[in-house]
């Protein structure tokens, strides 16, 4: 059996629902900015790509804690799979290097960015492909899966990428007209790929994304410093700085507070059915995604996340 089966079954014993591999010289030639492998590393030769999907059950959940702790377990255990491929690659004489998951180098360009951007990483070694909203969809589980990526100086044989995008784009498009921030593109020329037009303003996500994030920090901060009356109870006694409290000692919000470009996502052969068997959930798929077509353009109208959800959403005016 060749390493990479022997590396697919470990992984797969292990917990990882899917495995892939690229050629690091040849995706290192495709990245446009600093995010290369060679950043994280220097001398790989494969970068082994792997998904973990989020517990199905939790999407039945109505509070958003508790849907957040569920990207928590699952971060930790892309986190233990991680350490626990790259240390069987080096018991048997390789290097290997997991890539931080989560971790956002501040420095690297204008907007916060991994040292690799495992979407693509995934897209390269046939895990899924990059959707409307820059996810990454899989085929079993669509976007609600995270992943991990390990590095080695071992050469494996890549795996194909997928023949065809899981994402239909704007033929689709419910991840786009739910999105409390309006984060995810809502217009395209009509005919046009996905793969033309997805894209993700990452600013506004990072308001349902990260509600406890450093944006509201910064402004809480602010808020406290400036206050005329700082004994006030208005002023650190408000929900922002109980739930900060909660994020510093369970992540709860600090990152993984909205999932509604999640809920409402159709591709997932293992578990999309089970979600929309839910009542509460199968009430955010919207009834129909209505389109303006002008000239060559179509443009999706807004329609925004059940009304009982929009403050969900709104930390950082909550002050
Ligand atoms: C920063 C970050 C964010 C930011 C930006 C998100 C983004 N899509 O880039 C914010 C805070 C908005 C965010 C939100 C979320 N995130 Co996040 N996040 C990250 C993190 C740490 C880095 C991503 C990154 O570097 N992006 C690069 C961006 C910032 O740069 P850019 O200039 O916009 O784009 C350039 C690069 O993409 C570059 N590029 C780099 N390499 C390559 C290679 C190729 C081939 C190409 C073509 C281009 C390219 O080209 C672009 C132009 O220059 C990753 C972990 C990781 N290391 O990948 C998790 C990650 C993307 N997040 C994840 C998750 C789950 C989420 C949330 C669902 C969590 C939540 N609900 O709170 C949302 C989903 C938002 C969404 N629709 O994508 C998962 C995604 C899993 C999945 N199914 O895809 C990841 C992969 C974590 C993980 N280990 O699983 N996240
Ligand atoms: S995570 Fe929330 S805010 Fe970000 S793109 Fe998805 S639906 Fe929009
Ligand atoms: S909800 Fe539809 S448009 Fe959005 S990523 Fe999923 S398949 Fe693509």
């Amino acid at each position: 059996m060749s390493l990479r089966q022997e590396l697919f079954d470990f992984a797969g014993r292990i917990g990882a629902d899917s495995i892939g591999v690229a050629y690091a010289p040849r995706y290192e030639s495709r990245v446009p900015n600093l995010q290369k492998p060679s950043l994280t590393a220097s001398g790989m030769k494969s970068l082994i790509c792997f998904s973990k999907h989020m517990l199905t059950g939790s999407f039945a959940t109505r509070d958003i804690s508790v849907q957040s702790t569920n990207s928590h377990y699952c971060m930790d255990q892309v986190d233990k799979a991680s350490i626990r491929i790259a240390r069987w690659l080096e018991e048997r004489g390789h290097l290997a290097v997991p890539v931080p998951p989560e971790a956002a180098d501040m420095n690297l360009q204008r907007s916060p960015a991994g040292t690799l951007d495992f979407k693509w990483v995934a897209d390269a070694c046939g895990v899924g492909s990059v959707g409307l909203e820059l996810n990454l969809l899989t085929p079993d589980y669509g976007p609600r899966v995270y992943l991990g990526v390990v590095m080695t100086d071992a050469e494996l044989e890549p795996t194909p990428p997928l023949e065809k995008n899981l994402c239909p784009g704007m033929l689709c498009g419910r991840c786009a007209v739910i999105c409390p921030t309006q984060a995810i593109p809502l217009k395209a020329q009509r005919g046009t790929p996905v793969e033309k037009y997805r894209t993700l303003d990452k600013r506004a996500c990072a308001g349902g994304a990260e509600r406890i994030g450093i944006k509201p920090f910064l402004l809480n901060l602010k808020k406290l410093v400036f206050a005329e009356k700082p004994h006030s109870a208005e002023v650190w006694q408000n929900s922002y700085w109980k739930e900060f409290w909660q994020s510093v000692n369970s992540k709860l919000g600090a990152f993984a507070a909205c999932f509604e470009c999640f809920y409402v996502c159709p591709p997932g052969a293992r578990d999309f059915r089970k979600i929309i068997r839910i009542p509460y959930r199968r009430r955010d798929i919207p009834a129909k995604v209505r389109r303006k077509v002008f000239g060559d353009m179509v443009e999706m109208v807004y329609q925004g996340v059940p009304q009982e959800r929009v403050a969900e959403y709104q930390r950082d005016r909550d002050f």
